[in-house]
């Protein structure tokens, strides 16, 4: 649904008409584009809070840059829809998120604007200093670049690598730290607490404070007086700064911390910052959901609320008479807690994602023996190890796509010393509306190949609960389990818990002609396919293989001996993934068979809710009816030609 944008706003289509309002009109210009957002957000959904925290930087930096030749990098990219309304794409931000409209994120292909793709946390430093390097290698002494990353983005390995690098560049880089104290969650670890204490209560504030009010006294002296305290300020700034700030000590220009909601402020400063070469930081300081209120006094809530009402705030909810299936990540969340009751063991960790993938609720219940590390995958896998060294076994929930960040800590510091850590891979599949960055597409193909791994998947909430079961027991080694974003199928999943064989598949039905064999809750896109093929006269069997390693193989003799057309069906990439491990048994065992692999495809999804981009992909359950009439009926052609 299109909304009418603000008497300024609506003659804003690029940067160009932006730079030709005055200043003071810059203030007018944040209240629409909030506004705007708010408007949108709130019948269409989509991230919500960051994007409010960052309008006046978006509207300054948009003013004072010259985008799209300077180069204006946004980390993750959740907090970027003002800066898709100023570039281009106003008329579209009512497709934001929804199938064939824009992503959510920058993007490369969508617009000249988005100077690099994002979606992962972090990596904002590393490619615009890659860019101003390049910049430098050309002669184009003229350009900016600019990574605008939020206190959580900061605190990633990759981050810290990237400013160890820039510190020694001096090519022409500006970081600006968007410090709002939140990632999704409240932020966590030592730096959050330094910037905390930068911008309330230590020694260089303090002399901030004393050298302005002593400035401003002097400056009523004269200007000579005036030029004389800046410079002994520069000086003492100098000395003070590099013994306690840490940006300092990486050899990048510090200033701030300044308000992140002053526009006009802010402008000032960028425009100083531009004419500074060298690796420089700006610290700003911002209110996430800044100008909603609601959004400002839960921020964890309003991260990405959903629809809502904008006047009463109340976020829409569909209602139900019966009770629904709960999330799987809310299987998780109080399952690991019921086991954690009973094996003193287990440990909970998640990289920044404790809300999202439910672990909220042991840190709240066992705050002991459950972690936030931070956006920080490749820590919370090594971290988990070294957990598991001394005999624990700790429980690491991390995204799907977000562990492929992790991939050497999996095989280096788990496979390889056959630690018991347990991988629960939440948002594994086709993600939805967060799209391609998002999709944990691959993490079957990925695990697959690890030797001392187990690999499962569960088709509904009562096995999510077995296989946790499972993975828990001792000398299990590592133990991957992976399941959706979304729903189950069971209102009553909260049944006893029993352990399941590890590698041993399950028949979901017997049936003829056809054997379809399925991985994780996508076989409920067959259960439901098969009901319809049922009322048409097709029986296909259905086996639910649980784990892709081990192969169930006494299973797949079974099925290979019984059936000569088999279809494969996982949400999951083709290439590498479950399918093909059904093709290489098949091959190594001699088997013959027609075998039709369903699957994500080798190619970038986009976005959309998840059951259109199965559709687009070929695999949810009316597909799936298709392909087995259309193979029975060619088995039928077949028979009768002959
Ligand atoms: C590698 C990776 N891990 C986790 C996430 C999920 N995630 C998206 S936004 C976000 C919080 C970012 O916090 P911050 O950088 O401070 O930005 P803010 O939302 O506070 O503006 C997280 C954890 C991600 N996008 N990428």
């Amino acid at each position: 649904m299109q909304v009418p944008a603000g008497n300024l706003l609506q003659n804003i289509q690029y940067p160009s008409d932006l730079k030709l309002l005055t200043e003071d009109q810059l203030v007018q210009v944040c209240q629409e584009l909030r506004q705007y957002i708010i408007d949108v957000v709130s019948v269409n959904g989509g991230h919500f809070a960051a994007s409010l925290g960052v309008v006046e930087l978006t509207v300054a930096l948009q003013y004072v840059l010259n985008t799209p030749y300077d180069q204006l990098v946004w980390d993750v990219g959740h907090q970027a829809y003002g800066h898709k309304i100023l570039t281009g794409r106003r008329d579209q931000f009512h497709t934001n998120r929804l199938y064939k409209g824009i992503s959510g994120f920058p993007k490369r292909s969508e617009s000249i604007y988005d100077a690099f793709g994002v979606g992962h946390s972090s990596t904002s430093i590393s490619v615009a200093l890659g860019m101003a390097v390049a910049s430098q290698y050309k002669g184009e002494t003229d350009r900016q670049h600019v990574a605008v990353i939020g206190d959580g983005a900061m605190t990633a390995g990759i981050a810290f690598e990237a400013l160890n690098h820039a510190g020694i560049e001096n090519s022409n880089l500006l970081v600006i730290l968007n410090d709002n104290n939140m990632a999704i969650d409240p932020n966590v670890g030592a730096l959050k607490e330094y910037l905390t204490d930068i911008t309330t209560s230590k020694p260089y504030n303090r002399f901030r404070d004393d050298i302005a009010s002593v400035l401003t006294k002097i400056s009523a002296m004269g200007p000579d007086a005036f030029k004389f305290a800046k410079k002994i300020e520069k000086s003492i700034k100098g000395t003070l700064l590099k013994r306690s700030n840490f940006f300092e000590a990486l050899q990048f220009r510090y200033f701030g911390p300044i308000d992140g909601h002053d526009v006009e402020h802010l402008v000032k400063v960028l425009k100083d910052l531009r004419d500074i070469p060298g690796p420089k930081l700006l610290h700003c300081i911002t209110t996430k959901g800044k100008g909603y209120a609601l959004a400002e006094k839960d921020q964890t809530k309003w991260h990405a609320p959903g629809l809502f009402d904008k006047i009463t705030g109340e976020i829409k909810k569909t209602k139900y008479d019966k009770p629904q299936p709960p999330k799987y990540q809310d299987v998780f969340g109080h399952t690991i807690i019921e086991l954690a009751e009973q094996n003193s063991k287990i440990m909970g960790i998640t990289p920044a994602m404790p809300s999202g993938c439910s672990l909220n609720l042991m840190m709240k219940a066992m705050p002991n023996r459950a972690f936030d590390v931070g956006i920080a995958e490749q820590h919370a896998v090594t971290f988990s190890a070294g957990l598991a060294s001394q005999g624990l076994i700790p429980f690491c929930n991390i995204y799907s796509s977000f562990m492929q960040r992790a991939y050497d800590q999996v095989i280096h510091d788990v496979a390889i010393q056959k630690l018991n850590v347990v991988f629960c891979l939440d948002r594994a599949g086709i993600a939805g509306a967060d799209g391609p960055t998002h999709h944990g597409a691959y993490d079957l193909a990925y695990m697959r190949c690890i030797p001392n791994m187990t690999v499962s998947a569960p088709m509904n909430e009562e096995e999510l609960r077995n296989l946790m079961y499972t993975a828990q027991q001792d000398d299990m080694g590592p133990f991957v389990i992976r399941y959706p974003r979304g729903n189950g199928v069971m209102v009553d999943w909260q049944r006893p818990m029993k352990a399941i064989p590890v590698g041993k598949g399950r028949k979901v039905c017997d049936g003829e002609e056809i054997a379809i064999l399925t991985i994780g809750t996508i076989g409920n896109e067959v259960v439901k396919a098969t009901a319809d093929l049922n009322a048409e006269g097709y029986y296909p069997a259905h086996y639910d293989l649980r784990f892709v390693k081990p192969l169930d193989e006494a299973l797949l003799h079974d099925v290979f001996k019984k059936f000569s057309k088999i279809i494969t069906v996982e949400d999951g990439c083709l290439e590498g993934g479950m399918g093909s491990a059904v093709l290489e048994f098949m091959a190594d065992n001699k088997y013959k068979a027609d075998v039709t692999r369903l699957g994500i495809p080798d190619h970038i999804i986009e976005h959309g809710e998840q059951p259109e981009l199965w559709a687009e992909c070929g695999y949810d359950a009316a597909s799936i009816t298709a392909q087995v009439k259309n193979i029975a009926g060619k088995r039928n052609a077949h028979i009768i030609a002959s």
